[in-house]
């Protein structure tokens, strides 16, 4: 067999494995319609390459507005060509111009190649039933009729709510369809199932999200609320950019391209840019000037130490740190607080750990050495203005609300917010139309009780004993805030609520996190395979996932391609707009869409009446349209918006908390001092009030502390050092070649973007591994088998398994497994970082900590290449499992 082996080339995308041309061609569409699409693709009708991009086939039936709806933080809109009512082209936006503001709106690879979606192997077709005796992801299903499947799922339903009543019931995070309206899969309170459980008597939800769990909560504690950046177009008014953790160029692929226009105004400008980032990221490669590598969860230390030189040499900026912020020296505390717990104090030692914060203290941390911390924090301090961003990986950690809360803290040290060319430390703004939501909020959930999103399998196992204090169970705030607000008495102290029952029934609708997106894969299945725990889980998705392997129910959904919807954009930067998309082809299979499926349970639950109010789809999309026609009549109607499916307009450049620094008395900010706080007397109480370790063992960092200051976690950077067995800290960065774990089965993708494990040659060296062998990850909680990509743009002693890749798990019987493994544990050979990461939440959100995570490396016996690439691209198939072929 002849294998294409990774380059070591460490530019651009490199460090892709290419697969064998034997498994690539071994693939086969399942429809018709696809065996002639490769004939079309070669151009039939197609005079030139370029007029092919953007008119397409001339023969095409027609060319209708589409869009992809995953949430990649882009909205993108597509063109499809039908013939025969089948997609056979796939076009990019032909409107708009070059212009930020009103620019096009490009699709990137995974849009692009969105008929493998449709069209793939894996999709659902009918319903599915486990079998009864087996276990849940034993993968034995019975084919039923959705009238079975949907009066059984009522009857349980009903049986769950009378025992347990509805606090019992759970839906998913999941973010398949964020992009929608009538399809949305989150937030759980504008989606179909959630006005059918609203209809049925409520729904335990969840707050925050899995993309910024600790940010979210570390928000209303320093600047009383959540805020962005100032949008990237402003870079143009900035002397330095410095991007800690923001991956934009993979992150934000189109989003209208604003990010890669923006940043040709950066580079038109001269404006040089610093990203500090465990990995050599693709903006490091493409925008950055310089590279910062820092051991994974260390940021804190870093700011500590930069800042630290900024007073030393008197460059940070006192005027702004007086006037708008409390906490930062001793006297600009609030009220009661303790003596030396300012800012100030705790750099210069004088705070109860007694350590001056010294460059050469942040280095031994951080493995940044100690000149090139006292550098930058001289060029950051002297960039005036200067655009700090953080993404969301350094917040993905074990402690990561310190974190987010020390890159704001960067922000204002240099007096950064609210100006042109400046910006808060967060991540960067977009503009977007405001639109209302008829469907979602004329029932509104009547439970009010939340827990964190990460919290379910918590609530699955012990619900009862789970409270605000050792759990963050709370009070939903408003409709809309996603942040928990924790109720205080009179004299500030938190108010307690607990959770009555465990969750019984669980709903994934476009959510993969029933098992792979949400953390240690191997545990969540032991969880889930005790039925005396969750009693009820029903999936509805297209594809054959991880999640839907481990259901109850699989109920086959309708792709985007196959609806009527409206999407609004996401991350046009200056440009706000929507898209309207058109059904392009039939539902395939038997699939139907989650409007039909909720109406068609409601009737079974006996609501169908007000789950419609009498309307089609359509109705409620017209009046969704109408509706926010009234707030804002330049919108076009929605047979107006039908016939140009992308509605664009230039909303300007986003400078954040203007108003603030205009007039902080007249503007104050959510905190109780209005001021933002880099003490903050609330998160004293709460370090006092919260619990730890009541039913998970107490880890190192799990504490709440007032100043956003560095605090060693477990499984964290110096963890990592003194850990013989596991040494190595793991990340799983958001990858090009997947939506997490959408797209992660299009073959096409797949081969440009292989599932590789980045581990840097010296510690490669150490374990004999060459690029492109084999190897073991491993620790504890699981072991992943897939290829070493070597490379030096990934720090030493860090290893990036890129999130999202299919768990696959495999017995440990049929390896020969290094030592260090746990043999109870299988080994994944899908490559799913998710198999080593830990259910352990943060210590204030309880959220993620996806980022914090130490294994070991070795390398994989003979054999295992031939293994990874024979499985790597056969489908995970539905088909395999026992459902019928015929459509
Ligand atoms: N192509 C693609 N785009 C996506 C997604 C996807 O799956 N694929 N997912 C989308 C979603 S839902 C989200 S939430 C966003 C996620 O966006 P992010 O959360 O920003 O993405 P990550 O890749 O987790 O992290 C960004 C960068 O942070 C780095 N990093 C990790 N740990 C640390 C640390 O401790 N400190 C510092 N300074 N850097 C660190 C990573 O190496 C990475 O380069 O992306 C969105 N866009
Ligand atoms: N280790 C680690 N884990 C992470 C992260 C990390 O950085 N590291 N990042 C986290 C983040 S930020 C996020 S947002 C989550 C994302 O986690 P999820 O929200 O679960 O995202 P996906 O894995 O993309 O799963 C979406 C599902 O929707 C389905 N879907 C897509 N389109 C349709 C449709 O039209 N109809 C139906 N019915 N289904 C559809 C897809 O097939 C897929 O199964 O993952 C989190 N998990
Ligand atoms: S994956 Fe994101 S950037 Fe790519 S086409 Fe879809 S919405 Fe656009
Ligand atoms: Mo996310």
């Amino acid at each position: 067999m002849t294998q294409t082996l990774p380059s070591k080339s460490d530019s651009g995308t490199a460090q892709n494995v290419g697969p064998s041309r034997r498994t690539f061609l071994k693939w086969s569409g399942v429809a018709a319609g696809v065996a002639g699409l490769a004939a079309t693709t070669t151009g039939l009708g197609s005079p030139s390459p370029a007029r092919a991009a953007t008119e397409g086939m001339a023969d095409a039936d027609r060319t209708v507005w589409s869009a992809c709806t995953v949430n990649c933080g882009s909205r993108c809109p597509l063109r499809l060509q039908v013939k025969d009512g089948t997609v056979v082209r796939v076009l990019p936006d032909n409107t708009g111009d070059d212009q930020l503001g009103s620019q096009q709106v490009r699709a990137c690879v995974r849009g692009r190649s969105i008929r493998e979606r449709i069209y793939n192997p894996d999709r659902l077709k009918r319903p599915m039933k486990r079998k009864a005796g087996t276990k849940r992801g034993e993968e034995q299903w019975e084919e039923i009729s959705w009238d079975q499947a949907l009066t059984e799922i009522a009857e349980k339903m009903d049986d769950i709510k009378a025992r347990y009543g509805n606090e019992a019931f759970y839906i998913q995070y999941g973010t398949g369809v964020l992009g929608s309206t009538m399809a949305c899969s989150w937030p759980p309170e504008a989606t179909p199932p959630a006005r059918l459980l609203s209809l049925y008597g409520g729904y335990l939800d969840h707050y925050s999200d899995y993309s910024t769990t600790a940010i979210t909560q570390a928000y209303p504690y320093f600047y009383g609320g959540w805020v962005n950046s100032n949008s990237l177009d402003d870079v143009a008014n900035s002397k330095l950019q410095v991007m800690f953790g923001n991956n934009p160029l993979e992150t934000r692929m189109s989003g209208g391209g604003h990010v890669f226009v923006s940043q040709q105004i950066k580079k038109e400008n001269g404006v040089r840019t610093i990203v500090i980032d465990p990995r050599y990221s693709e903006t490091s490669v493409a925008l950055g000037d310089e590279w910062i590598a820092l051991r994974p969860g260390t940021d804190a230390a870093l700011i500590a130490g930069m800042i630290y030189v900024m007073v030393e040499e008197d460059l940070h900026d006192q005027e702004f740190l007086d006037k708008y912020c409390i906490g930062f020296d001793e006297e600009h505390m609030p009220e009661g607080a303790p003596k030396n717990a300012s800012y100030r104090s705790y750099l210069e030692g004088k705070g109860p750990d007694g350590v001056e914060k010294t460059p050469e203290w942040a280095a031994e941390i951080t493995g940044v050495d100690a000149s090139t911390i006292r550098r930058i924090a001289r060029e950051i301090a002297n960039a005036k203005p200067c655009a700090i961003t953080q993404g969301w990986g350094p917040q993905r950690h074990a402690n990561g609300e310190n974190t987010a809360r020390a890159i704001f803290l960067l922000a204002c040290v240099t007096g950064n917010p609210g100006i042109p060319g400046g910006g808060t430390g967060a991540r960067e703004s977009s503009s977007g139309l405001a639109i209302a939501s008829p469907f979602y909020s004329q029932y509104p959930n009547p439970s009010d009780k939340i827990i964190s999103c990460f919290s379910w399998l918590d609530a699955i196992m012990r619900g009862p004993e789970m409270n605000t204090y050792n759990s963050a169970v709370g009070v939903k705030p408003a409709p809309g805030v996603r942040a928990l607000k924790v109720p205080v008495d009179d004299e500030g102290n938190p108010e307690n609520t607990s959770l009555e029952v465990p969750i019984k029934a669980l709903f994934q609708y476009g959510s993969n996190s029933l098992v792979n997106q949400t953390g240690d894969n191997n545990e969540s299945v032991d969880i889930l395979q005790d039925e005396s725990m969750a009693e009820l889980v029903v999936t509805c998705d297209i594809m054959y996932t991880v999640t839907a392997r481990y259901s109850d129910y699989i109920l086959p959904g309708t792709s985007t391609s196959e609806e009527f919807d409206f999407h609004n954009g996401q991350n046009g930067g200056p440009m706000a707009y929507g898209i309207v998309s058109e059904q392009a082809i039939e539902p395939m299979y038997e699939t139907k869409s989650i409007f039909d499926i909720c109406t068609e349970l409601a009737a079974k639950l006996g609501i169908e009446e007000e789950f419609t109010d009498g309307k089609s789809r359509e109705d409620w999309l017209r009046q969704t349209i109408e509706e926010s026609r009234k707030e804002d009549p330049d919108l076009p109607t929605w047979d107006e918006w039908k016939e140009m499916g992308i509605y664009r307009r230039n909303a300007g450049p986003v400078v954040s908390m203007t108003d603030f620094r205009e007039d902080p008395e007249a503007n104050p900010l959510g905190t109780p001092s209005g001021k933002i706080e880099i003490y903050s007397d609330r998160l004293a109480t709460l370090a006092q009030a919260w619990d730890f370790g009541t039913f998970r063992e107490k880890r190192q960092g799990d504490v709440i502390t007032p100043l956003p200051e560095f605090t060693a976690t477990w499984e964290g950077a110096l963890e990592a050092r003194e850990n013989e067995e596991y040494p190595l800290q793991v990340i799983g960065h958001h990858f090009k070649g997947r939506t997490h774990s959408s797209y992660g089965n299009v073959k096409v993708l797949k081969e440009a973007h292989t599932q590789t494990a980045w581990l840097n040659p010296i510690d490669a060296d150490e374990r004999g591994i060459e690029n492109g062998d084999a190897v073991f990850v491993f620790n504890e909680r699981g072991t992943v088998q897939l290829r070493a990509f070597v490379t030096p743009r990934i720090i030493p002693g860090s290893v990036s398994i890129p999130q999202g890749a299919w768990y696959k798990p495999l017995p440990s019987a049929d390896f020969s497994l290094p030592e260090g493994t746990n043999p109870e544990k299988p080994v994944d050979v899908g490559g799913s970082v998710n198999s080593l990461t830990s259910l352990h939440p943060t210590p204030l959100a309880k959220g993620l900590p996806s980022h914090t995570t130490l294994a070991q490396v070795t390398k994989a016996g003979s054999g295992a290449l031939e293994d990874i690439e024979d499985r790597y691209y056969e489908p995970y198939s539905a088909d395999a499992v026992g459902m019928s072929e015929e459509n």
